[in-house]
Order: structure tokens, then C-alpha cells, then sequence
């Protein structure tokens, strides 16, 4: 018997189970915390499980998270000691680059007053610099951090990236580890943000990282836009650095609490375009068709792909 064993929050376990049983009928679908007989678990599938959900599952071979970021289950005290695998999927990191695109031509074309003059019937026309005169920094150049840097590319706009290790991108000017992030930030005017929740990157969206922003740019201030994690983010700063301008204007799509409560102050921030966790909401379709490959795969001896680094934590 090798049962798969769904433990998620804030997602229907019974759509996936129906996705997981039509893939393979033979397989044994079960949602914690029905688990049955925990000898017959050889996989699980989790999102936020429950404290415990993943305890005492002996014969378990493969840990697969439901999403990118493996933060909440890392940080889990009773994770298994097996293979964590992570979601790696073309629709996903398509979706983020939309996102991202989406978010940095907000701000570059100046929507923010451009609705708020339609709110207020002013027919204004602001400044609009061009593309190639904006430089866009992303933190985090992996799969997703790479993709959206190559469309930005194709925009006009001038992308680097920062990494934890050295990477080398066509057209990106490319920085890496605590050396290269002051250089990194000191050319950007609008900061993309798709890094890991990571012991070594949370609360590093603060007041001095921003302050290292380039406040000469042509749009008048730096613009921060966070599809990463809340964890990155210090709010407090944020709305400080909105207020006294070392901050222009942002995009959050993360927030340190989801769903963000009902009395955040970004919500009615002029400054701020508030997302509900949805830069990359992908087709699940997809994602338990990759989950059920990987396992094919592994049974097949053939191994496993995006394997997470408990070291480094992504
Ligand atoms: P990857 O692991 O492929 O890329 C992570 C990038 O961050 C790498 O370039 C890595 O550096 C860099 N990085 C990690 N730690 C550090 C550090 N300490 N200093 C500098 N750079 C660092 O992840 P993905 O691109 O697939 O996903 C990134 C994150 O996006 C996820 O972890 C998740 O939190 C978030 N996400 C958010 C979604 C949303 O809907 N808002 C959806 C999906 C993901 P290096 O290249 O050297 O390894
Ligand atoms: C995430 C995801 O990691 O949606 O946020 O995959």
C-alpha cells in the first residue's frame, strides 16, 4: 500500500484528492485527519498543515509542499526527516512574471494618480519616462526571479538581479550576497522582491534596505513591489518609508498576516496596491500532475527534482 496523505489549510482537499485519484486510481487518496493506518502513508502533500498532521508517519518517503515557498513547513517541528519537494512548474512562474510585469508598468505609467484623477475627475498628465530610463532590481533570481527579469528585459527596462550565489544572466546585470546587495540597491528604482522566507532573509525589507534605494531615478522615488513572502517585510517600515518618502509607492502581495486583517492600514493606502496571495495562483491541474510525475519518477528509480535544501532552508 502507498497511500497518498493530503494536509493542507486554505485549499479544498477533496478537489485535490479528486485530482490525485484521476491521475492514478490505484493509489489511495486520504485528507488528515483521516488517516487510517499511518504505515500505509508513502506521501504526503501539504500546504500549512496542522500542528502534528505530519507526525508519526514512519514508512513516509516523499514530503511534497503544495506551493513554491517552503517556509511554513520547514519551520514545522515535527517535519519529517524525508526528501521536501517543491513546486517548480511553467504555469506558476508564467503567472508570477505576469504579475510582476504587471505590477512594475503600474507603477512606471503612474496608475496610482492616473486613478485617483479619474476618481476625481482631473483630465492630468504626468510625467512618463520610458522604459530603458528605469532600472528594476529583483531580489531572488531563481526559477520565478528569472523569468520575470527576462520579460522585464524585453520591455526596455535596465533588470539586475541579486542572489545568495553568483549568477550569471543574459542582459541582467547580475550581484550576489551581503557584498553585492548595497551596489545592487543603490541602482534600483523599482525593487521586485521573490525571495525565500529564509532565517537569512526574514525582516530584510526594513528601513535601512530601503533607504539604499536610488532616490535619483526618474520616477521620483523608489518603488517597492513584494510577491516573495510577509516574512521579508518589516510593515512598520514600510508605511514610514511611504510617509517620509524614502519609499515612493508599493505592491504587496505577501503580508506577515493572511488573510491581511480587516484594520491594516494599507488597505485604504493611497501609496500601496494590495493582492491577496495571488501573484502566481496556478492551475492545480498542473501541479498534481507534476507531484504524481515526481512519483513515477522516484518509484522508477529515475530520483527526484527541486528537492529543498533543509541547510539552506529553500
Ligand atoms: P528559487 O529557490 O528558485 O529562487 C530563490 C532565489 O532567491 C535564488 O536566486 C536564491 O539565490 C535567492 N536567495 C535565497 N536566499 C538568499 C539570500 N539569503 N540572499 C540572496 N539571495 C537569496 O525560488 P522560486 O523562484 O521558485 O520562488 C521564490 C519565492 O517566491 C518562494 O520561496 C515563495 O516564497 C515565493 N512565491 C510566492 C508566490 C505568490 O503567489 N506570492 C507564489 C510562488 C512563490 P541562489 O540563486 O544563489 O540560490
Ligand atoms: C507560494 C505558492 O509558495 O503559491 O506562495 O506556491
Amino acid at each position: 500500500m502507498t497511500a497518498i496523505l493530503l494536509a493542507m489549510t486554505g485549499m479544498d482537499s477533496a478537489a485535490w484528492a479528486e485530482r490525485f485519484r484521476a491521475l492514478d486510481p490505484t493509489r489511495e487518496v486520504r485528507i488528515w485527519p483521516d488517516i487510517g493506518n499511518p504505515a500505509d502513508i508513502a506521501y504526503a502533500c501539504a500546504w500549512k498543515p496542522k500542528a502534528g498532521a505530519l507526525k508519526g508517519l514512519d514508512n513516509l518517503k516523499v514530503l511534497f509542499s503544495l506551493g513554491a515557498g517552503v517556509d511554513a513547513l520547514i519551520g514545522d517541528p515535527d517535519l519529517p526527516n524525508v526528501p521536501l519537494v517543491r513546486i517548480v512548474d511553467p504555469d506558476m512562474t508564467a503567472r508570477m512574471a505576469e504579475f510582476v510585469v504587471l505590477n512594475v508598468l503600474l507603477h512606471h505609467r503612474r496608475m496610482l494618480r492616473a486613478f485617483a484623477d479619474q476618481r476625481a475627475h482631473r483630465w492630468l498628465q504626468h510625467d512618463q519616462p520610458a522604459a530603458s530610463s528605469v532600472r528594476v532590481g529583483i531580489m531572488g533570481i531563481g526559477q520565478l526571479g528569472q523569468d520575470s527579469a527576462v520579460k522585464l528585459r524585453m520591455m526596455g527596462f535596465q533588470v539586475a538581479g541579486w542572489s545568495r550565489s553568483p549568477r550569471s544572466l543574459p542582459g541582467i546585470e547580475t550581484f550576489a550576497g551581503e557584498d553585492g546587495l548595497a551596489p545592487f540597491l543603490a541602482r534600483t528604482d523599482i525593487l521586485v522582491v521573490l525571495l525565500p522566507l529564509t532565517p537569512a532573509t526574514r525582516g530584510i525589507l526594513n528601513r535601512s534596505l530601503f533607504a539604499g534605494l536610488a532616490q535619483d531615478g526618474v520616477l521620483g522615488g523608489p518603488v517597492l513591489i513584494n510577491a516573495g513572502r510577509g516574512g521579508l517585510q518589516n510593515e512598520a517600515d514600510i508605511l514610514s518609508a511611504l510617509d517620509d518618502g524614502t519609499l515612493a509607492s508599493a505592491s504587496l502581495d505577501v503580508f506577515v498576516t493572511e488573510p491581511l486583517p480587516q484594520d491594516s492600514p494599507f488597505w485604504d493606502h493611497e501609496k500601496v496596491i494590495v493582492t491577496s496571495h495571488v501573484a502566481a495562483d496556478s492551475d492545480p491541474q498542473a501541479l498534481a500532475r507534476y507531484i504524481h510525475e515526481q512519483m513515477i519518477a522516484f518509484e522508477a528509480g529515475r530520483g527526484l527534482t527541486n528537492v529543498v535544501d533543509r541547510a539552506t532552508g529553500y
